[in-house]
């Protein structure tokens, strides 16, 4: 194994990792290079175990996309709609409150609220709906709000972005999902989605966040027009803040999906540059406890593999997804937990039922819940 190790051209930086010694600008960049995907993947599956033992976490939740109608029009995505278009909405409460309590009576822990930047709903509708979650299902944690729509949240409160982020902590919010990072290069930002906050401005909600004890995710859309460089860039810049703060839970890699976006003459991603973007960001962001496969992008059988390059988390139940599925995807909209668990023990890894923040959810209570699904 190590003379075979020792032949390959990335030895070097392979070993660094092995050693759990920082990678640089210029390691990540060579990596991505290289084609030598089974050993990259090979140390950072050991990183993976030394981080996570056996364990691959999952979780029961709920996404709850509230409205599709945005004012930006980003290049790659399908999802939104401007405000007249006839195939744009928005839920109202009861229409929220019905999916949260068929979630509750499912065993959800979780609901991921995310939705476009309306031009017209006000601050308080989006109090008032984590309020109405909150007050009726106290129990379930509420991850919602991309820092892009913190941003816009803030813009239509007429509120900082740190007071705008205490209000809706005060109404229930508990943690921020990954979205809207994209890649942080101006140079990809001005070409795909040049209406949208800037990197920094992205890392600077999320800091806002953090420093307030609201933790968040991060993620990368990736397989466009960026390079291993913009990448790497990416990469380091969320390691460098979560060296500041310590505040991100987990980073999720995003596949790009071309069907029905303005880029839709890109070929889908394949497992090859998947499995790559995967294993280097395990390796560069070794500040990072976790590394989530969002099974419904990868795909249900690349996700699996996935729990051998670096993953230690695929994500939910979900039972319900706009974004990816506007833009083609042609995974289900749902697993059960049946079938989550099933995944995870034939790839050899010991499944975990987590809550947001990673506790393990278990206990006699949790079998009576989990009998009944
Ligand atoms: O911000 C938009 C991306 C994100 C496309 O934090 C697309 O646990 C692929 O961030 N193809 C929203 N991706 C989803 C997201 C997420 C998902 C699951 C878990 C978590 C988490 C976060 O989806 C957007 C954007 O970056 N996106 N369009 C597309 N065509
Ligand atoms: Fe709007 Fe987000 Fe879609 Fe951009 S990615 S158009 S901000 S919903």
């Amino acid at each position: 194994m190590e003379r075979l190790l020792k032949q390959s051209s990335i030895y070097d930086i392979l070993q660094k990792a092995e050693q759990q010694k920082r990678l640089g600008f210029e390691d990540g960049v060579r990596l991505f290079k290289s084609n030598d995907l089974l050993h990259i993947g090979l140390v950072a599956n050991s990183i993976r175990e030394w981080k996570n033992g056996n364990t691959a976490y999952y979780i029961i939740n709920r996404h709850i996309n509230y409205s599709n109608i945005c004012k930006n029009q980003c290049k790659f995505c399908a999802f939104s709609k401007k405000q007249e278009d006839p195939n744009g909405y928005a839920m109202d409460m009861l229409e929220i409150m019905d999916k949260a309590a068929a979630a509750s009576l499912e065993g959800a822990t979780e609901f991921h609220i995310v939705g476009g930047l309306h031009p017209e709903l006000p601050f308080d509708f989006y109090v008032e709906m984590l309020n109405a979650i909150h007050e009726k299902h106290p129990d379930i944690h509420i991850q919602a709000f991309t820092a892009v729509e913190i941003e816009h949240l803030s813009q239509i409160a007429g509120l900082s972005v740190t007071d705008t982020l205490k209000k809706l902590k005060e109404a229930g919010l508990g943690s921020l999902p990954g979205g809207g990072a994209e890649v942080f290069s101006p140079h990809v930002r001005e070409k795909l989605c040049p209406e949208k906050i800037s990197g920094e401005r992205w890392l600077q909600v999320m800091r806002e966040a953090h420093n307030l004890g609201l933790r968040s995710n991060a993620t990368m859309l990736y397989g466009h027009v960026e390079t291993p460089e913009d990448r790497i860039n990416h990469l380091i810049k969320l390691r460098e803040l979560q060296d500041e703060t310590g505040g991100f839970m987990s980073f999720i890699p995003l596949a790009f999906h071309p069907k029905n976006t303005e880029l839709s003459f890109y070929a889908n991603t394949t497992a090859m540059l998947d499995l790559k973007v995967i294993a280097i960001s395990r390796l560069m962001l070794d500040n990072f406890d976790h590394l989530k496969a969002f099974w419904i992008m990868l795909g249900i059988k690349l996700s699996q593999i996935s729990l051998s390059f670096g993953v230690d988390d695929i994500d939910g139940t979900v039972q319900e997804e706009k974004i990816t599925h506007a833009a083609g995807a042609n995974t289900p909209e749902a697993l059960s937990v049946t079938e989550i668990i099933r995944l995870i023990r034939e790839a050899g890894r010991e499944p975990v039922e987590r809550d947001t923040l990673y506790n393990p959810v278990t206990g006699k209570s949790r079998d009576a819940v989990l009998q009944g699904v």
